[in-house]
């Protein structure tokens, strides 16, 4: 058993209040055990904690150095730092009731002088979170490793040029999926943070591609080598840090997954700041994937209208909430992934509490979204709207067509024979109407 730290000592347990609550550290729409649409919301969200943003993002930017003083930090030693982080960690998993945390295996534990000192130093640091896992109850969502960090890693890590690079990125991904294993975790996230290039001058595309599809298939093989049985993520993103990431956005990861044969092991993390920087909706890459069966996890998070960085805001935007989990409530939901906050305080959000109201608002956003989602799905106007539009292939020639059984030239006939079709409104702004009237 380990002793729980009390670094958030003025905040008891967050507990659902509703709505007529003025308690700040009260959810006021989450419930864990609610059940909506025949789910518990806990079930619904599987909400998990960054490891990363949350307890080791020091919040500093091109123009400034960190405007954090986090009180876990507490040591010269990084290996004692991280136990230190580690107890402030499920202290406040634990307060906020959030069911999953996601680390990078270099959040966990420092970097060595060595790769045996680094995987030395990561089994330390996973044997005292598994204990941490069993007193507390939380689970691990996903693991990941840092390929993005370190010097050795700004060319690339899987697409480095050289090959004395991809080995080392292969020792990181190795000790990281056995921490992963070794924790139960449900799944396994690969973000490609520099697989990309910077001018194509001194790049060789096709080849730095393989080479990324040659490593996941050895990650693959290796995870079910060692006993890991669930689902292998890519997380696509389109820059930031390369001008071009090869993970552009969920369409380019599905032809990169069918392409590399992986389609078997592997599903999408869709993050909605990486989405936005795509230059589409957040919602967009949801159904792409999800419309293609690999909707894997969720990194909930949001953008700036103003700005094209990657500014991971907490998601408090209702209207995304919403679209999402009308995705997620018609394809079957987001198990054995979850919503990871990978969302961040702004620089000058300085107090401790601030990481308290950040999630609430996160969980509360989402929460609201999901009961309202459910009140439009169970609105017949709304799928009368949207699938009525295609009522002409659900029999006769339309549907003939749909199964391949007419050719160019009969749809000619047809044509001729029929003559000019009639307008048909998309009724976008009823629909909008219909929407809006179930936000209450
Ligand atoms: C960075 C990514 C990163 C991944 C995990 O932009 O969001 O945090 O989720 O490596
Ligand atoms: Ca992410
Ligand atoms: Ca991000």
């Amino acid at each position: 058993m380990q002793t729980m730290s009390n670094y958030f000592e003025a905040i008891d347990k967050i507990k659902f209040e509703g709505t007529d609550s003025t308690n700040p550290f009260s959810f006021k729409y989450y419930q864990e055990d609610k059940i909506v649409a025949g789910k518990s919301m806990e079930d619904h969200f599987r909400f998990a904690i960054a490891y990363w943003h949350s307890f080791f993002f020091f919040f500093s930017d091109p123009f400034g150095t960190g405007t954090r003083d986090f009180p876990w930090e507490k040591s010269h030693d990084p290996l004692e730092n991280a136990k230190f982080r580690m107890e402030a960690a499920f202290e406040f998993i634990t307060k906020l009731g959030v069911p999953f945390y996601c680390f990078h295996d270099r959040d966990l534990a420092p970097e060595g002088d060595s790769v045996a000192e680094s995987e030395k130093n990561l089994k330390e640091l996973v044997k005292l979170a598994g204990e941490y896992q069993k007193d507390t109850g939380v689970k691990l969502l996903w693991g990941t490793a840092n390929l993005f960090t370190h010097p050795r890693y700004m060319n690339g890590a899987a697409t480095n040029p050289d090959f004395d690079v991809v080995c080392h990125a292969a020792a990181q991904v190795k000790a990281a999926l056995e921490a992963t294993v070794e924790l139960g975790g449900e799944n396994y996230v690969f973000w490609g943070g520099r697989e990309g290039y910077m001018h194509l001058f001194n790049t060789r595309m096709k080849r730095e591609i393989d080479h990324l599809g040659m490593f996941l298939r050895m990650a693959r093989d290796y995870g079910r080598e060692i006993g890991f049985e669930g689902t292998f993520l890519i997380e696509p993103k389109p820059m930031e840090p390369t001008k071009h990431q090869y993970d552009f956005d969920a369409s380019t990861v599905i032809a990169f997954l069918h392409e590399q044969d992986l389609l078997d092991d592997f599903k999408l993390n869709i993050e909605a700041n990486h989405v936005t920087l795509a230059n589409h909706s957040f919602a967009h890459d949801l159904m792409v994937s999800a419309e293609a069966g690999l909707l894997g996890s969720i990194d909930a998070n949001r953008g700036d209208n103003q700005n094209g960085w990657d500014t991971d805001y907490f998601p408090t935007d209702l209207y995304d909430a919403i679209e999402a989990m009308i995705i997620l409530l018609e394809h079957g939901g987001i198990s054995p992934g979850g919503l990871n906050f990978d969302a961040k305080l702004r620089r000058n959000s300085t107090d401790l509490d601030d990481l308290f109201h950040a999630h609430i608002g996160g969980m509360d956003t989402f929460a609201r979204g999901l009961l309202i989602a459910d009140k439009i799905l169970q609105d017949p106007t709304f799928k009368e709207l949207r699938d009525g539009r295609y009522i002409s292939f659900d029999d006769g020639e339309g549907k003939k067509f749909e199964n391949g059984k007419l050719s160019l030239a009969q749809l000619r006939d047809f044509a001729v024979k029929n003559g000019e079709p009639a307008l048909r409104s998309g009724k976008q702004e009823l629909l909008e109407n219909v929407i809006n009237n179930h936000i209450q």
